[in-house]
């Protein structure tokens, strides 16, 4: 495939910013949220219904995709978007945060981080190498470096240690992911929240050169607080001129402060997972579907929403199905919770390029601040 990858600023609103990735395998609207496909699915869904909420890009996961079906037999098959049926760009986690949450029997060293399946319990390594490796044999669009995200509360000592094994990390993924045109590689900064470790690691990526940088090491115990302490200086240590994802973000109140705060892509299970536990996301705020208010509500969740989930059913209808445990339920709040935050998306985009941002922040609180019908 030619072409190759750029990101073009089209806007700016205070430190916002409003723009396009481009990659061969199309563009990436920013700032943009990225629904999780962890194990070559978005839960739930068909990726053309993912489409359908106005996703530009999935997320992938090394870890669980080395262990099942195996990166080996995805390549084998054509790749992870043939595999998946989904054309678009795809970015991959690297694979080391998931081995720390995840895993069994870790041992991490220089090396890399071996551990045991959570699936089987079989044995296996991760290393820069390997998860270029995998990343690569997935035939991943952006690919992460790897890293190691250490769990908050932690000394400032513990963090810098850390930090610095994963600024060596990134210049051994530098390394193994080699020139690859129309591919992207991500550096991931780290050192919790302490500004000094910050600038360290953004100073020790930049030297080594990425096509964009993540703000790793958040949303892990600190508190909305302390993460937008951190997104107050973080964004400003790496460059103007290169996309900035923030990994593993979040709710609606924590994209709209951390977009205010210059990030320009994020991802989170939270609009999947929450789907299919009967939480919904609304410009009102959450819904809980299994209360019993809902039993004989005939209006949907959210009269001004136009998934198919708010156009063709009532509240009573989500929670009947949901209490009776039918797969529908899944499906119709994950694509509600899909479609209201690439919505939101889309009304940061737009305020962003309209120099409104103030404005649309103001009415998005204003708005949760009503409550639920
Ligand atoms: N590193 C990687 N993946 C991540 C994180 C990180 O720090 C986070 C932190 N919120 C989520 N996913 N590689
Ligand atoms: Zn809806």
């Amino acid at each position: 495939m030619d072409g190759k990858f750029s990101f073009q600023i089209n806007g700016t609103d205070g430190l916002a910013r409003t723009g396009v990735i481009s990659t061969p395998r199309g563009e990436i609207r920013t700032p943009a949220f990225m629904p999780v496909g962890t194990a070559a699915t978005v839960k739930a869904m068909l990726p053309e219904s993912v489409r359908a909420t106005g996703a530009d890009i999935l997320l992938g996961n090394t870890y669980h995709l080395m262990l099942r079906p195996t990166a080996e037999r995805i390549a084998r098959l054509g790749g992870l978007h043939q595999f998946m049926n989904w054309q678009r760009p795809i970015l991959t986690d690297s694979g080391g945060f998931q081995v720390m949450s995840l895993a069994s029997l870790r041992k991490l060293t220089e090396e890399g981080v071996r551990f045991s399946s959570h699936i089987d319990g079989s044995k296996h390594m991760l290393s820069p190498e390997r998860s270029m490796e995998i990343q690569k044999l997935l035939g991943s669009d952006i690919v992460m470096c790897f890293d190691e995200c250490p769990a908050l509360p932690a000394t400032d000592e513990a963090v810098a240690k850390s930090m610095r094994l994963s600024m060596r990390w990134a210049q051994r993924s530098r390394d193994a992911f080699g020139d690859r045109p129309g591919h992207a590689l991500f550096g991931i900064m780290q050192g919790g929240v302490n500004r000094e470790l910050r600038a360290e690691s953004a100073e020790a990526l930049q030297a080594i050169g990425f096509d964009g940088y993540a703000v790793g090491g958040l949303a892990v115990g600190e508190g909305q607080e302390a993460m937008f302490g951190v997104l107050d200086y973080a964004p400003g240590f790496l460059p103007q001129d290169k996309p900035r994802y923030l990994m593993g973000v979040g709710k609606p109140d924590d994209i709209v402060g951390a977009v205010e705060r210059g990030i320009d892509m994020m991802d989170c299970v939270l609009p999947s997972r929450s789907g299919r536990t009967g939480q919904a996301w609304t410009r009102r705020g959450q819904v809980n579907i299994k209360n019993a208010r809902h039993q004989d509500d005939p209006r949907p969740l959210d009269e001004h929403c136009t998934c198919p989930a708010c156009r063709n059913y009532s509240r009573a209808y989500l929670h009947h199905v949901f209490k009776a445990q039918e797969m529908i339920s899944g499906m119709l709040l994950t694509w509600h919770n899909l479609h209201y935050f690439q919505e939101l998306m889309q009304g940061l985009r737009d305020a962003i390029a309209a120099g409104n941002l103030a404005g649309f922040v103001a009415a998005f609180h204003a708005q949760r601040a009503e409550g639920d019908i």
